[in-house]
């Protein structure tokens, strides 16, 4: 009986103390904000989700996002002191600085952080932005088919990048595999197939395996269909 009752108040001081100390996500389910979420998870630093329609610009819990970041994107981090950080490449470093235990990007400083600062803004800028006309129906047949063009050739890139790699930068899982993951999760929705670039294939299903991102996807409510399949198989 005192044991049960110990645990049960070791339990919620734990969960105070998370609470505390976490740190706020404002994301929205399959979009960049992933990328975050998922190195959250992987740094085990305390911190908790909200999430934004991005339609209605409110959050769950029905406050405007544009007194939270007027840009009006996610994902934004709001810190204990209620500072607000935004911009994805931004995030996933301070984070990865926040826990440099979890070794998701080299030490500030070196060259090897301005090679993986040079991946994230090709994947922000080149990658990212490519995809978003063509979720855009009204973007027109021509910027689609550039949009897919340049999608191609910087995609070829990435899969010479990855040949004989399991990561972006080598062996080691960093924030840019985070965000190159989260974005090319979009592939299946804008029926683009990477059947052409087998490394990138086979990274994209390597990566989904990590226990960070089968959590995020599931925390975001997109494992829901394959969870169902699985229970009906099992
Ligand atoms: N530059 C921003 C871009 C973020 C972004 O494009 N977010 C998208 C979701 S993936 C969004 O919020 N779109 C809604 C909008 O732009 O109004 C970053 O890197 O964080």
């Amino acid at each position: 009986m005192i044991c049960c009752i110990l645990a049960v108040l070791t339990r919620l001081t734990a969960q105070v103390f998370n609470e505390r100390n976490a740190v706020k996500l404002y994301f929205s389910p399959g979009a960049c904000s992933m990328a975050p979420h998922i190195v959250l998870l992987e740094t085990g630093l305390p911190f908790t989700l909200v999430a934004v329609d991005l339609r209605t610009q409110t959050t769950a819990g029905g406050a405007s996002y544009a007194s939270i970041n007027p840009k009006g994107q996610v994902p934004a981090l709001e810190l204990k002191d209620g500072t607000v950080l935004t911009e994805g490449p931004a995030i996933m470093q301070f984070l990865a600085d926040m826990a440099p235990g979890a070794n998701l990007a080299p030490s500030n400083g070196t060259l090897e952080r301005y090679q993986l600062v040079s991946l994230l803004n090709f994947i922000a800028a080149e990658i990212h932005k490519n995809f978003v006309p063509l979720f855009d129906r009204d973007a027109g047949e021509a910027v689609h088919r550039s949009a897919r063009a340049a999608l191609a050739t910087r995609l070829a890139y990435l899969e010479q990048q990855l040949e004989g790699s399991d990561f972006l930068t080598g062996v080691t899982f960093t924030i840019a595999d985070a965000y190159l993951y989260a974005v090319l999760t979009w592939c299946g929705a804008v029926d683009l197939s990477l059947s052409n670039f087998n490394n990138l294939e086979a990274y994209v299903l390597r990566v989904g395996l990590r226990p960070s991102v089968q959590q995020a996807l599931r925390a975001e409510g997109l494992l829901k269909t394959q969870d169902r399949q699985r229970r009906a198989v099992t």
